[in-house]
């Protein structure tokens, strides 16, 4: 199975990665997991990628697609994946297909979870009471909502436009939306 994820920050990509990865065995690789474990590290990525995230920005496509090239070519991505957070505007896509084109392998499904905005800003401002993430204040999570909306949301036509697109619902609660997610693949 190679899935990739796509919708809004807290539309659930992340949570419903993990719970994917677990029941079909294959890796979950978040790019935004990646900086952050960058960012901890103190490496040359994570300063590199630090003032992008805290502001709600894209971190530049250059570092993103090389870091990105490098995780899907270790082995444990050779029978499977499901990429969480990336891609994440229309140039990361068409970047996405040479790097598939390179390894012989085609993506199964992309796989869009809705919610609405408001939904999604009430997680993140959730989250940030527990997790304290330096991009989940009220004004970042606001940039982060207009980043989506105008370099993430058109994936959503680039993926239909080539029979990808599964779009589930986020509304619910977390089980719920697995299930979702999972008859939505099954019926494929
Ligand atoms: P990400 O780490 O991808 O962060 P995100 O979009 O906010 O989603 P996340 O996965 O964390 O949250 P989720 O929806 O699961 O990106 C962070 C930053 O990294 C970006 O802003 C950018 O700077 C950089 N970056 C990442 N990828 C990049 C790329 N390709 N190119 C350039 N830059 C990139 O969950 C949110 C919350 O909702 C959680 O608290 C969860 O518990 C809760 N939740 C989930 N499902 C729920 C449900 N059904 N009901 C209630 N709560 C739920």
């Amino acid at each position: 199975m190679r899935l990739v994820l796509l919708g809004p920050p807290g539309a659930g990509k992340g949570t419903q990665a993990a719970l994917l990865a677990s029941r079909y065995q294959i890796p979950a690789i978040s790019t935004g997991d990646i900086f952050r474990a960058n960012v901890r590290g103190g490496t040359e990525l994570g300063k590199q990628a630090q003032e992008y995230m805290n502001a709600g920005a894209l971190v530049p496509d250059e570092v993103t697609n090389a870091m990105v090239r490098d995780r899907l070519a270790q082995d444990d991505a050779a029978h499977g994946f499901l990429l969480d957070g990336y891609p994440r505007n229309p140039d990361q896509a068409v970047e996405l297909e040479s790097m598939l084109v390179e390894l012989g392998v085609t993506l199964d499904a992309a796989l869009e979870i809705t919610a609405d905005f408001d939904v999604v800003t009430e997680r993140l401002l959730g989250r940030a009471q527990i997790e304290g993430r330096a991009d989940d204040t009220e004004p970042v999570i606001r940039k982060r909502l207009e980043v989506y909306a105008t370099s993430t949301a058109p994936l959503t036509d680039y993926y239909s436009g080539r029979g990808l697109l599964l779009q589930v619902d986020g509304l619910g609660a977390i089980d719920e939306v697995t299930e979702r997610i999972v008859a939505a693949l099954e019926a494929r």
